[in-house]
């Protein structure tokens, strides 16, 4: 425990591999909902991801460290500034996975030469039900937004899982202190909770902007505003955070440069610059036609006509994912004349039919109504 925490992790507890009973049949319900959207891998590995034991029949032990990545300032403060990016707080530096993977790897290495018990490190790169076993080991308990909130570090722990043939005492896992409280269900811009515990993923914008690789559903891209890379809101409002402390980890400080960075410069990024931009961070995996569709239901939103040329720009991209959605943000921030225009010049080349479509309702007016059939790309 003494090494984990020399090497920066701010809390390490210990669960037994049968300390989730609930976690199989929860899973289920969550992925016969669809909750998991397009995230098949989530499906595909169910069964090792419901019970440790499928997963590694050796396991004895079950370390959860946690790495507080607590934020120095509002987490939330650039949503109001419209013609800039919101970056989730967890991508504004490396990628976390790199960072505690390393850590990780040298704990387990310590543990195993002390123990000579057999080790494996985890960190959101197996299926293992993090969360669910970091509460059973009193790292936190599972919040109405679905993430482990710490009395101690509010909502902002990264979790990493090590597990040991090593037979290690349990420790007591945490009770829910949630209370009455709803404000993590209440913020969410989205609509993504249809009950508390409980995370509709295809709703979700950290879903929607990271991991949800087509179009972004009409009637959810109002509620992106400027978040182009995942969202805090659930996580920021939690009361709990008023006991957070800032993340010690250089590498995982946010990077002013990364803060709020002006959506008319994201919107010119080509591969190369935009690999260059975020080279080493989690934004990267995305890939430059994702991040851009991102960026143009920003522009979208942020009802500045000087942002319109940007959208313009690129609904001669050559992908169909960042044409769509140049439409759509064309379609909000142009007058009538000058999308039907703009659709007029373009039209008989078109020939990727969810662009045409998309056209279609950009003509018609309806996202500037606002009045689009829900999920028609769901
Ligand atoms: C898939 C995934 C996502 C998906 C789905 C999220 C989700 N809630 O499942 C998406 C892409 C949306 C996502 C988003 C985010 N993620 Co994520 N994600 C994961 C991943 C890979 C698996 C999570 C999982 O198993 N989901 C399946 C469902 C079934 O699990 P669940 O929601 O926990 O289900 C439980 C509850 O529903 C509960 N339950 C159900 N009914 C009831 C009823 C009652 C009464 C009670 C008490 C409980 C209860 O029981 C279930 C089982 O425990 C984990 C890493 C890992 N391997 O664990 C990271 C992980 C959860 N993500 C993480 C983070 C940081 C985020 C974001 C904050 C990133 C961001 N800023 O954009 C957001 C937060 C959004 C949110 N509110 O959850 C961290 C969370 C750390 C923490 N402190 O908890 C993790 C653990 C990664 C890590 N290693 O640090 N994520
Ligand atoms: S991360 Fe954002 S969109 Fe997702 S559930 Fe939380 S508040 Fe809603
Ligand atoms: S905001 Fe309230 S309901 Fe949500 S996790 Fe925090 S304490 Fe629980």
């Amino acid at each position: 425990m003494t090494r984990a925490k020399g090497l920066g992790f701010d809390v390490v507890r210990v669960a037994k591999p049968d300390a989730i009973p609930l976690a199989p049949e929860r899973l289920k319900y969550w992925l016969g909902q669809g909750h998991h959207g397009s995230m098949e891998w989530m499906a595909e590995t169910a069964e090792r991801r419901a019970d440790p034991r499928t997963l590694w029949p050796e396991v004895r032990s079950i370390l959860l460290l946690g790495l507080n990545y607590g934020p120095t300032g509002d987490p939330l403060a650039t949503l109001a500034v419209k013609d800039r990016a919101s970056i989730s707080v967890y991508a504004r530096n490396r990628d976390y996975h790199d960072v505690i993977k390393g850590k990780l790897k040298e704990v387990a290495g310590f543990l195993a030469a002390r123990g000579g018990s057999d080790v494996k490190v985890f960190v959101d790169t197996a299926p293992v039900m993090e969360k669910a076993l970091a509460e059973a080991a009193g790292l936190g308990w599972q919040g109405k937004h679905t993430v482990i909130v710490s009395r101690e570090f509010g909502n902002w722990l990264f979790l990493g899982a090590i597990f040991t043939t090593a037979e290690l005492p349990a420790d007591a896992p945490e009770r829910d202190h949630c209370g009455s409280c709803r404000r993590c269900l209440d913020i969410c811009p989205t609509n993504a909770f249809p009950a508390p515990y409980q995370l509709d993923a295809r709703r979700c914008i950290s879903y929607l902007t990271i991991e949800h690789k087509g179009h972004i559903p009409s009637d959810l891209r109002e509620g992106i505003g400027n978040r182009i890379f995942g969202c805090d809101d659930c996580l920021a409002v939690c009361p709990w955070n008023k006991f957070a402390k800032a993340g010690r980890e250089a590498r995982l400080m946010q990077r002013d440069d990364l803060t709020a960075l002006p959506l008319a410069e994201l919107a010119r990024l080509d591969d190369p610059t935009f690999r260059i931009t975020f080279a080493g961070t989690p934004i990267k995996r995305t890939g430059r036609d994702r991040f851009i569709r991102n960026v143009l239901i920003a522009i979208g939103n942020s009802g500045d006509p000087g942002l319109a040329e940007e959208a313009v720009r690129l609904l001669d991209d050559s992908s169909p994912l960042v044409r769509a959605m140049a439409v759509w943000a064309t379609a909000r921030l142009l007058p009538s004349e000058m999308v039907a225009d703009q659709a007029e010049r373009r039209l008989d080349d078109e020939a990727d039919p969810e662009v045409r479509a998309e056209w279609a309702r950009a003509v018609e007016g309806k996202f500037l109504r606002n009045a689009s059939p829900a999920g028609e790309y769901a």
